[in-house]
């Protein structure tokens, strides 16, 4: 329902009652949202106030608009804490998703000056060079590209990172993982990017760098990983 004689802009009462059908699965991801002309007609409110609630939808990712065809009922986002320290498979399956992983590139390269710095190790040490797409139920959400020392992380094999590699390192090497340090920066997706994790060209991305370390300190991983920005959204709790 619009309340005209309400203090609520009326575009804002659209937004939300929006969102409440896609909440209550009223409106299902990929559902064709009803055209600007009939809501207005439905509510007697001007077309450009049903695009304003539209746009504001489509910038929160709640809503898509496919040229030509209309506007459609965005996927959920993945809603990723930022606290505690977990890897991709256990998020998944934390989530009652399937965690998968595409295999890019797996090789043992010498540290580059940047990896070694991070990694704390020389120049030119035998590092492994992994690049994975990341899926949940079978879609792509991330494309990262791991840095682990090969002196410390020994014996990794493709079949090892098609599964899970922290369960490899705390599971099989007794190795403890104890802490990282992550940024998050906004980024666009490359052509390469966009073709492996199926979305358009020039898709907003979260570019996010971490660092892990185990419990003596000793760096045990950096990564880079490029996440679909129409799929994630990182939350964390703040007390003051
Ligand atoms: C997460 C981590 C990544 C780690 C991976 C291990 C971020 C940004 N990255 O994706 O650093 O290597 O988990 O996952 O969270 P796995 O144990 O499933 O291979």
């Amino acid at each position: 329902m619009i309340n005209k004689n309400s203090p609520i802009p009326i575009y804002f009462q659209l937004v939300e009652q929006i969102k409440g059908c896609i909440e209550t699965g009223e409106l299902q991801p990929g559902d064709a949202l009803p055209p600007e002309r009939e809501y207005a007609e439905k509510y007697k409110i001007s077309r450009m106030t049903v695009r304003q609630a539209f746009t504001q939808l489509v910038n929160e990712g709640y809503l898509y608009r496919l040229q030509g065809k209309g506007t459609f009922v965005a996927e959920r986002k993945i809603e990723q804490p930022l606290q505690g320290l977990t890897s991709f498979t256990e998020d998944m399956k934390a989530r009652g998703m399937e965690p998968g992983s595409e295999l890019i590139h797996f090789e043992i390269v010498p540290a580059s000056n940047q990896v070694a710095t991070q990694l704390s190790i020389s120049e030119y040490a035998p590092v492994y060079e992994i690049k994975r797409i990341r899926l949940a139920d079978g879609v792509p959400m991330a494309l990262e590209t791991n840095y682990i020392s090969a002196n410390l992380v020994k014996g990794l094999t493709e079949q090892i990172v098609m599964q899970s590699l922290y369960a490899y390192i705390e599971g099989h090497l007794n190795l403890m993982i104890d802490y990282a340090s992550q940024t998050i920066e906004s980024s666009i997706a490359s052509q390469n990017e966009a073709k492996l994790l199926k979305i358009k060209n020039g898709s907003p991305v979260m570019l996010i760098q971490r660092s892990t370390f185990l419990k003596d300190g000793t760096p045990v991983e950096f990564v880079k990983s490029v996440y679909r920005a129409d799929r994630y959204k990182f939350m964390i709790q703040m007390k003051r």
